[in-house]
């Protein structure tokens, strides 16, 4: 980078049906870029914390009942209220590595109502773009096997395999489909080669908008 300007963090997000083993993996990332000096922090969507997100996890917990376009659009909101910070972040030279983003919004939305694909990325538009969107794929009956499934709402295999579905219409050119079905060891060292070329290769790109 030139003087005075700081290289930028990459925004890296992971995508993927339940129990693929997306939350584990992004730990282990943080957890090896921190021990290789590069400055990172995880992000996770929706964001709990926040006032829209209890709502939300109220939600998702079946202890409230909300219309479905608001529900959708409060998920949007809760990934617009986190910019302010994801932007100082990433110019800061922090990359991100974030638990789902604007996809699981769509495909979700669109699996659970047959909603209109376009109409669901509406919200989303010019939200700060990913440099990798890491899909780990796993097929639904093995993630049926692995622990704590189907606790939450949208947690059943007939909604899982939609989902599935609507990611594969909107992969572009930033998306990498990896095969989950493996230990998670293999998977990390596998992910962690990718996010540090994704990292080299963000480091002078400006920051662009998401499908825009
Ligand atoms: N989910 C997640 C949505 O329906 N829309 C969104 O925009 C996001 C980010 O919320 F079933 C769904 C996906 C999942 C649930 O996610 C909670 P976690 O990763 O299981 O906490």
């Amino acid at each position: 980078a030139k003087m005075g300007s700081i290289a930028r963090g990459a925004l890296i997000v992971l995508e993927g049906g339940d129990r693929c083993g997306k939350t584990t993996q992004c730990g282990l990332l943080l957890k090896s870029l921190v021990e290789e000096q590069i400055q990172a922090q995880l992000l996770e969507f929706p964001d709990r914390t926040t006032k829209i997100g209890k709502i939300i996890h109220d939600y998702l917990q079946r202890k409230e009942d909300l219309e479905d376009h608001a529900v959708h659009l409060l998920f949007s909101a809760n990934r617009w209220e986190a910019v302010p910070k994801m932007q100082d972040l990433l110019l800061q030279g922090t990359t991100l590595i974030v638990d789902r983003y604007a996809y699981s919004g769509v495909a979700f939305t669109v699996a659970k109502l047959d909603f209109d694909l376009e109409w669901c990325k509406q919200p989303d538009i010019g939200l700060p773009k990913p440099d990798v969107v890491v899909q780990l794929q796993l097929s639904t009956e093995a993630a049926m096997k692995r622990d704590g499934f189907g606790r939450e709402r949208y947690e059943n295999a007939d909604l899982q395999a939609k989902v599935a579905s609507n990611y594969a219409k909107l992969r572009d050119s930033t998306w990498k489909v990896i095969d989950a079905d493996k230990s998670k060891e293999d998977l990390h060292t596998e992910l962690l080669a990718l996010c540090k070329s994704v990292i080299e290769s963000a480091k002078n790109k400006p920051l662009s908008a998401l499908w825009k």
